[in-house]
């Protein structure tokens, strides 16, 4: 399937970063001090306590800042080189797929590098780590900045929605990998592809929501299976 085809989209969740050290969000190593992290990621969280959310963010703003490409995303990069037109579409905040070397990228859910002002909806970037004051404040109008990442109840950054759903509906190849499959609009990306004749490969350790619309699944660890895969 891969290898006759010319357009290939990976779809990645967090267990493609999962053997980077990136904690993933549901199941196995995805708590944190008790709170289930999708209970975190929501306005309604950030409304009632800004710092418990922002102290969340910052521990893992500094587990992503150690973390270094693993040998999934090195192989999705190297599929690139061979001169297949592959696309991105992640809904980690990480930019391990950019680092790895994948030029077309597309970030779903925002990014941990960046902040936006609550008050005068300035955007700021900032790459380096643990921010050593919390919560971060603006410089322009002293609100308090937010992270820059999608939670839910809001809408995906339409640009990015709009050209996933485009790629989607003219892939050959949907590889759907290391994501539980439950989050929307996220999860309507792999019925797009199928309904416009693309195969979809399955990479997770366990089956998902997903698997029953898969052609082929892999039930391995994303780092182990891709390089020989795309071999
Ligand atoms: C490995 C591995 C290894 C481990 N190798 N595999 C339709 C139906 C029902 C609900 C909705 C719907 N449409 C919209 C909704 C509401 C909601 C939603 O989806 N809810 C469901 C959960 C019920 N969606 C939204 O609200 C979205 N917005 C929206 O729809 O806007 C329109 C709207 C506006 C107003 C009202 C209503 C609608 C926004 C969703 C935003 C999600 N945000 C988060 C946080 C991002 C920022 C951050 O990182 O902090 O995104 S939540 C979290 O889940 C994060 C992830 O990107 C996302 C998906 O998780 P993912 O990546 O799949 O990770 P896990 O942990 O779930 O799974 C890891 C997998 O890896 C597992 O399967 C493991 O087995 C596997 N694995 N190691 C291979 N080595
Ligand atoms: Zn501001």
């Amino acid at each position: 399937m891969i290898s006759e085809s010319a357009r290939i989209i990976a779809l990645t969740g967090a267990g493609m970063s999962a053997e980077s050290g990136v904690p993933t969000f549901r199941g196995r190593g995805g708590l944190w001090r008790n709170y289930e992290p999708q209970q975190l990621a929501t306005p309604e969280a950030f409304a009632r306590d800004p710092l418990l959310v922002w102290e969340w963010y910052n521990w893992r703003r500094a587990a992503i800042h150690e973390a270094q490409p693993n040998a999934g995303h090195k192989a999705l990069a190297a599929l690139e080189q061979t001169g297949r037109h592959v696309t991105i579409i992640t809904q980690n905040v990480d930019s391990l797929h950019s680092r790895a070397g994948s030029t077309h990228v597309i970030e779903l859910h925002g990014s941990i590098w960046k902040s936006v002002c609550t008050g005068c909806a300035a955007v700021f970037w900032d790459r380096r780590g643990k921010l050593s004051t919390l919560p971060p404040l603006c410089p322009e109008c002293h609100q308090m900045l937010r992270p820059g990442v999608v939670w839910f109840g809001e809408s995906l950054p339409p640009m990015a929605w709009q050209a996933s759903a485009e790629a989607c509906s003219e892939a050959e190849v949907l590889l759907v990998i290391g994501s539980s499959g439950v989050v929307y609009p996220a999860a309507d990306l792999a019925p797009i592809a199928r309904q416009a004749g693309a195969w979809v490969i399955e990479i997770n350790l366990e089956p998902t929501a997903l698997s029953s619309l898969a052609d082929l699944s892999f039930h391995e660890a994303a780092g182990q299976i891709l390089p020989k895969l795309l071999q």
